[in-house]
């Protein structure tokens, strides 16, 4: 009667399967619990290029309504929106489901967060979850892509050595295999620590140089330098790709991050963002924003003190992020073939 019951909560998917439940809780299996959208499947399956991208900046993000997927596309590549949709883990969400997600309220699901809104799906609580850099590393893998791309990596907070507020993005990256392109991370976390940290991590930390010689900055998000020297330089898309694939070959199962500084005209200076970033954390932090809440506050009031200055600047950078990502994936999968 239980088992009944529950059938009846299960998307029909899970359904059709469900008779096995009771015989062995892993009969269930990869394929009957992660939906990857034929398209994806398929453009995996004979190496195509694909890039994965998230949904936790739809969900909990300051960007608004914005087709990522178009550029992907534009870009010789089949996009992947990861998310869990009504407790479903899915690869290859459409904009018709992301906006669902949006309008219904989601949860942020980091790596932490899976099983429990899976799980709870399971049996009968269907609710949506937008997964970050960490989640959607997690989707991805699962479904076989190499390369994602998204705005800004989470990182290890201002004061983080005190708190260990350190997003679960970078002990991600330590332990899964994809290749992130971003802007660097954040510009109100620790630079400098968060480098510190993908080290320890066995993370590879690398800037695009397109053509510039000498020092060149891991990159702060919205502005183009840090003041910390980015440990490691790739050219090109090329140069990504050859790694990717020999991180590939060597069967290293550690990710990869590729910064993508953002584009010259929509950079702010490092001074303008310092006194906003200074406010938004001082804030944050005496009204209680803490843990999974405290990246989106930062992001929204920034938004609100630099006059929504930030937010074009957010939408171009992640634009030009995913571009990249798509031409990094063109290029992956010729090595492939
Ligand atoms: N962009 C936004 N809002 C966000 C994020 C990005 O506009 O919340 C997310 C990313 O998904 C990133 C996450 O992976 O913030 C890091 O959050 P935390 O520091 O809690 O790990
Ligand atoms: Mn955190």
């Amino acid at each position: 009667r239980c088992a009944r019951t529950r059938a009846r909560t299960w998307p029909a998917r899970l359904r059709r399967d469900s008779h096995r439940q009771y015989s062995g809780a892993s009969q269930l299996g990869l394929a009957g619990i992660l939906n990857v959208r034929p398209e994806v499947a398929h453009a995996v399956a004979t190496n195509q290029p694909v890039v994965a991208l998230e949904s936790t900046i739809y969900t909990h993000g300051a960007l608004g309504p914005l087709l990522l997927e178009d550029t992907v596309r534009q870009h010789g590549a089949v996009p992947a929106v990861c998310g869990i949709l009504a407790g479903v883990p899915t690869v290859g969400l459409t904009p018709a489901e992301v906006d669902r997600m949006v309008h219904e309220g989601a949860r942020k699901a980091s790596r932490r967060d899976i099983a429990y809104v899976v799980g709870m799906g399971l049996a009968g609580q269907r609710i949506h979850a937008g997964t970050t850099i960490a989640g959607t590393m997690i989707l991805a893998r699962l479904a076989g892509i190499h390369v994602f791309g998204t705005g800004g990596l989470g990182g290890v907070h201002r004061g983080g050595h005190d708190s260990l507020d350190i997003s679960a993005d970078l002990t991600e990256l330590g332990r899964t295999r994809v290749a992130v392109i971003s802007s660097g991370c954040k510009g109100f976390l620790d630079i400098p620590r968060t480098l510190e940290f993908l080290e320890t991590q066995g993370v590879l930390a690398s800037t695009f140089a397109d053509g510039r010689q000498g020092n060149v900055d891991f990159p702060a998000f919205w502005a183009r330098d840090s003041g910390t020297k980015s440990p490691f330089v790739v050219q090109d898309e090329r140069d990504a790709a050859a790694i990717i694939f020999a991180q590939e070959q060597l069967g290293v199962e550690s990710g990869l991050l590729f910064a993508n500084p953002i584009p010259q005209e929509h950079a702010i200076s490092r001074e303008d963002m310092d006194a906003a970033i200074g406010t938004a954390v001082r804030e944050a932090d005496e009204k209680g924003f803490s843990g999974a809440a405290n990246t989106p506050y930062i992001l929204k009031r920034i938004r609100e003190l630099t006059d929504g200055r930030s937010a074009p600047a957010n939408v171009a950078l992640v634009q030009s992020n995913v571009a990249r990502a798509a031409k990094v994936a063109v290029e992956l999968s010729k090595l492939l073939d």
